[in-house]
């Protein structure tokens, strides 16, 4: 059984839609970060760095439990304990899929977090903040638009975590004003539609229900 340490949030969602395309048994513990829960010390010692995604596997590689914390590593733990193509083991696919993967990790996330943060949570209205970020997260997705229009899923014509890292994120794009709409990137909302159309997407994005 996988323990789940998530709330209702993109980086959480990301992982409770791969374990229900994986129907891979899961628990889901709720840290609730309006109530700081992340900085409890029974979470700091599974997390050192307080924030949710975190699971523990007891049936970990050598038999033995394993913590995972990180969304990437958290889907590629779980890709390849599944032994799901979602996470392709023919290098020039594997490679597309983890380049794409971390395009989100170290891209998408951050810089569509920041624009929402400026736009919708900062106690004062920065300018500056509000123009960098929402043009960083413009420009995110205008590469995404590109490469989704030369092909069905971001690395390539294969469904991949790549997509189920980065679908969450597009939802809280929906929510960033300075953005609006993502009419202006056609192909990225045929890939939503796509996904949305999945019904372990719906499941995934539905845990854990909000209080
Ligand atoms: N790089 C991390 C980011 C995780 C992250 O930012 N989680 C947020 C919620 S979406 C969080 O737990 N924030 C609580 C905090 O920073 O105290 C990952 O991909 O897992």
């Amino acid at each position: 059984m996988i323990e789940l340490y998530t709330h209702a949030t993109p980086n959480g969602h990301k992982v409770s839609i791969l374990l229900e395309e994986l129907a891979l048994p899961y628990r889901l513990h709720l840290v609730d970060l309006a109530k700081e829960e992340q900085f409890s010390p029974a979470f700091l010692a599974i997390n050192p760095n307080n924030k949710i995604p975190a699971i523990v596997d007891a049936d970990g590689p050598d038999g033995q439990p394993i913590t995972v914390w990180e969304s990437g590593a958290i889907l590629v733990y779980l890709a390849e304990k599944a032994r799901s193509e979602l996470l392709p083991t023919t290098p020039r696919e594997r490679y597309a899929t983890l380049q794409w993967l971390m395009f989100q990790v170290a891209g998408v996330g951050p810089m569509f977090g920041q624009a929402g943060h400026f736009t919708l949570y900062a106690k004062d209205r920065v300018p500056y903040g509000i123009d960098r970020y929402t043009s960083e997260a413009k420009r995110l997705l205008g590469v995404m638009d590109g490469q989704l229009g030369r092909h069905r899923h971001l690395a390539g014509e294969h469904y991949s975590i790549a997509d189920i890292a980065t679908f969450p994120w597009t939802n809280s794009a929906l929510r960033i004003p300075t953005l609006g709409s993502l009419d202006p990137w056609p192909n990225v909302v045929r890939w939503r539609a796509d996904l949305n159309a999945r019904p372990a997407v719906r499941r995934g994005l539905a845990q854990p229900k909000r209080d």
